[in-house]
């Protein structure tokens, strides 16, 4: 009743002085529910409108206006992945606001300036292995004329045991020594270490391949996927089966069109791919199998009447490593400008197997020496990887082009996500232009909780925590 007042009250003073009114708000709500999982009930955490929708599909240009509800019995924040925004609206909990707390909501009203598929989720605990994620959509005008349809699919990975006890385990086994020394030359991949969880599920829009989503769509027509990996902890291989595609946008910025059948999706990145129905028309699996893995998860594209295949979330043949082929391939649409670097940065990516404690410049956060950058700088990050595992490495608040992976110079993609190979050097460049103190991390959970976290801090910008 309240907050009803208090909205008619600021509309009636915007229309009185002859100023657009506000955009209304959209409520998110966090809240508890129940996710059935190959036949057995679990406690999952949901992201959602008042009518049930998850996520949010915005227009460009718009105001991103919400109201987010924590609905939960703990308190928890939603960060919105992939955006830029002003600092005190990236929703991490205590580097840029305080949690909410059950029963209360946070108002977060920024001017959009991107498009394309982005993702929102929880920066809190471990809130993000119980699926509290959701797709976070910016409509372009220009959408309608690469595709006649699009369909967002949400990759998750899930266990029966809580995060909790995932990650005590984690920490109590630890690995084996010699899986965290680096392989030899002349054997890359061998010493690799592919997977630190056994899950009990891959999820592809909440769903398992014995009961996968059914999107339908028309004959001769193309349809582009919006993929997000909103896994916590898994990279996948994403297989068109009999289609082909043009992967068109990575982490919602366009690149020149790469063809493909298969393509790589680390930990927290997004890949727009357009795929042509055949004129006969029929039933076509996308599926995405894990890194390191036989599991698989997916959804069925079909035209009306076709006879839909039965489909199994165990892949004939166990998946290898992904690899930098992909990422050297890409080649960004809108690059950055050619410019000096202002700033290099090394962050060195290391860990302790032992203790599964992984490291930043061998630093464990919160304990860590924030990197510090200056207004209007070019800045250079280089990523020496001196790990047997690959990180999904994600700057808040910037978009970054990948400009180097192991000596070799190329223009890459621009991205918010880029996946840093085991024993491997990658380097990153963007414009210092948003200031804040911006959280630089492995988007794998139970590193970034280990203690692979740190903060790029604008010199001067007051910290606001
Ligand atoms: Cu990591």
């Amino acid at each position: 009743m309240r907050l009803a007042a208090v909205i008619s009250a600021s509309l009636l003073l915007h229309t009185a002085f002859g100023q657009e009114p506000p955009t209304p708000a959209v409520t998110l709500n966090v809240a508890e529910k129940t996710l059935n999982v190959n036949g057995k009930n679990a406690l999952v955490y949901s992201l959602t409108q008042d009518n049930g929708t998850r996520g949010l599909t915005l227009q460009q240009g718009q105001t991103f206006s919400v109201d987010l509800n924590n609905k939960l019995t703990i308190p928890t924040s939603v960060h919105w992945h992939g955006l830029i925004l002003p600092n005190n609206q990236d929703g991490v909990a205590f580097v840029t606001q305080y949690p909410i707390y059950p029963n209360h909501f946070y108002h977060y009203e920024f001017p959009l300036k991107q498009t394309g598929t982005y993702w929102m989720h929880a920066h809190y605990g471990m809130e993000e292995q119980r699926l509290l994620a959701a797709p976070l959509i910016i409509k372009d005008p220009e959408d309608a004329k690469l595709a006649d349809q699009e369909a967002v699919i949400m990759l998750g990975d899930f266990s029966f045991k809580s995060p909790e006890e995932i990650y005590t385990e984690l920490r109590r086994k630890g690995r084996p020594m010699n899986k965290m020394e680096s392989p030899g030359k002349g054997m890359k991949g061998m010493g690799q270490d592919l997977v630190d969880v056994d899950y009990d599920a891959f999820l592809a829009n909440q769903r398992t391949l014995e009961d996968p989503e059914v999107i339908e769509v028309k004959p001769g027509t193309r349809v582009r996927l919006r993929i997000i990996d909103a896994a916590s902890a898994t990279n996948f291989f994403i297989h068109l089966g009999q289609l082909s595609g043009e992967a068109i946008a990575v982490d919602g910025n366009r690149i020149a069109p790469l063809k493909g059948n298969t393509f790589e999706l680390s930990v927290a990145q997004r890949i727009d791919i357009i795929v042509t129905i055949p004129k006969e028309g029929g039933a076509f699996p996308i599926l995405a199998q894990g890194e390191g893995t036989r599991m698989q998860t997916g959804v069925i594209l079909a035209t009306n009447g076709s006879i839909l295949p039965q489909l199994s979330s165990q892949a004939d043949k166990q998946a290898g490593a992904l690899t930098n082929e992909q990422e050297s391939r890409l080649s960004a649409l809108h690059p950055l400008e050619k410019r000096e670097v202002g700033r290099k940065i090394v962050v060195e990516l290391g860990g302790n197997m032992q203790d599964y404690i992984w490291t930043l410049n061998g630093q464990v956060w919160p304990e860590s020496t924030p990197l510090v950058i200056e207004e209007g700088q070019r800045v250079e990050l280089v990523f020496k990887n001196k790990t047997a595992m690959a990180h999904p490495m994600h700057l808040h608040g910037h978009v970054f082009q990948v400009m180097e992976v192991d000596g070799k110079a190329f223009r890459g993609a621009v991205r918010d996500t880029v996946l840093v190979m085991p024993n491997s050097t990658l380097s990153i460049q963007f414009d210092a232009n948003n200031p804040g103190v911006w959280p630089l991390h492995c988007h794998i959970l139970y590193h970034q909780v280990a203690g692979m976290f740190t903060v790029v801090r604008y010199k001067e910008f007051e910290q606001p925590l």
